[in-house]
């Protein structure tokens, strides 16, 4: 018996010591982690956060992106063309068939980067409106993060390539570039000054190092990239990324670590993911899956993939699961009010209220 309650005690002793470091933390700083596989959005949702409580870039913050948006353009209309090339389709018209020759043989003046020659973004324009093209960017181009902003950019080609361009907050958005460590984000308004956002970009395999800095972690944020079900993994060890990012998450969600830490769970890029669905059915990559190309089915099901990995015990109010398009800009509204709600929940619990 004395036994027994020397134990008890230890371990309430235990939690104790780590809700008075949580609480203190509490009232210094709310640390809001964002984790998920490469290209899920964890960096998308963090700019449009940054943009909608601190405004977006300066004008010249903005122009000093051109070349990243042009670069990005030129690689993903190669990178189509190419697709649609190894699967041996055809554009109909004769003019496009020398469209994809000025694109394969267009190589970006770096030294040179206040517009895109007409010739190119003409190209890229009128390849754009020709079923065989916007079809492999569709169906085949799936295995690339680049191609998931392929049509936002090919639809904007002609002002993009114009004299003058200076890119927007929404084209700046739409660009790849791989996040390399942590990168905090901070506020300088009202309460969200507290908040200090970290977007955990390639991910370190020996978390166990890292992760404890994060103990007091106010929220977790798991991105998840739907129309990851097809892409290659990462890694390199799970048949595709759709598992390898459940294998993320049932990782973090039983560590003990954070056992009392409420998590959002994203669902993201339902815009790719409903463009896909119905050409590169889910069974092909999950064979339990019936529910065929109806997106809310699937939704159903990739989410059941994940919540079946939690094993620790996790009431409702500490794990929340939405779908969202990160472009969005409402998804922005409801990620901050996803937030301010959670703080509020978890202060009211603090105080003894909950
Ligand atoms: N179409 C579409 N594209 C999206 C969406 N969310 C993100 N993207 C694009 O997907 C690409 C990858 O998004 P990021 O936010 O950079 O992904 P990440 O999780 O930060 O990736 P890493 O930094 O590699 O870990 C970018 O080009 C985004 O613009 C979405 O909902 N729809
Ligand atoms: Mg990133």
């Amino acid at each position: 018996m004395g036994h027994t309650y020397s134990a008890w005690s230890a371990e309430q002793g235990r939690r104790r010591e780590a809700s008075v470091k949580r609480a203190y933390k509490w009232y210094s700083q709310w640390d809001v982690l964002l984790l998920g596989v490469s290209g899920a959005g964890k960096t998308t949702l963090t700019t449009q956060l940054r943009n909608a409580k601190e405004g977006g870039r300066s004008e010249a913050e903005r122009a000093a992106c051109r070349g990243e948006v042009y670069e990005h353009v030129v690689r993903a209309a190669r990178l189509a063309v190419e697709v649609m090339q190894s699967n041996g389709a055809q554009c109909a018209e004769q003019y496009n068939r020398e469209n994809v020759e000025i694109i394969l043989a267009y190589n970006l003046d770096t030294a040179n980067l206040l517009y895109l020659p007409a010739e190119f973004t003409t190209a890229v324009h009128q390849l754009w409106a020709d079923a065989a093209f916007k079809g492999e960017v569709y169906e085949y181009g799936g295995d690339s993060v680049l191609m998931d902003s392929a049509a936002y950019f090919f639809e904007e080609v002609l002002r993009i390539g114009a004299p003058g361009y200076v890119p927007t907050d929404t084209d700046i958005i739409r660009v790849y570039r791989n996040t390399i460590g942590i990168v905090e984000t901070r506020f300088s308004k009202d309460t969200w000054q507290w908040v200090h956002l970290f977007d955990v970009g390639t991910w370190v395999p020996e978390c166990k190092k890292w992760i404890q800095d994060f103990e007091e972690t106010a929220i977790i944020v798991f991105c998840v990239a739907l129309s990851d079900y097809d892409r290659a993994s990462v890694d390199g060890k799970h048949e595709n990324r759709m598992l390898e990012s459940i294998a993320m998450f049932e990782n973090v969600v039983n560590l003990g670590t954070f056992a009392n830490t409420p998590i959002i769970l994203f669902f993201n890029k339902l815009d790719v993911f409903r463009a896909k669905l119905a050409k590169l059915p889910l069974q092909w990559h999950f064979p339990d899956y019936s529910g065929g190309s109806d997106v809310d089915a699937a939704c159903k099901y990739i989410e059941g993939k994940f919540t079946g990995v939690i094993r620790v015990h996790r009431s409702k109010m500490l794990l929340t699961t939405h779908i969202i398009t990160a472009t969005d800009a409402q998804t922005t509204k409801l990620l901050s009010d996803k937030l301010k709600r959670t703080f509020n929940a978890t202060a009211l619990e603090m105080a003894g209220f909950m």
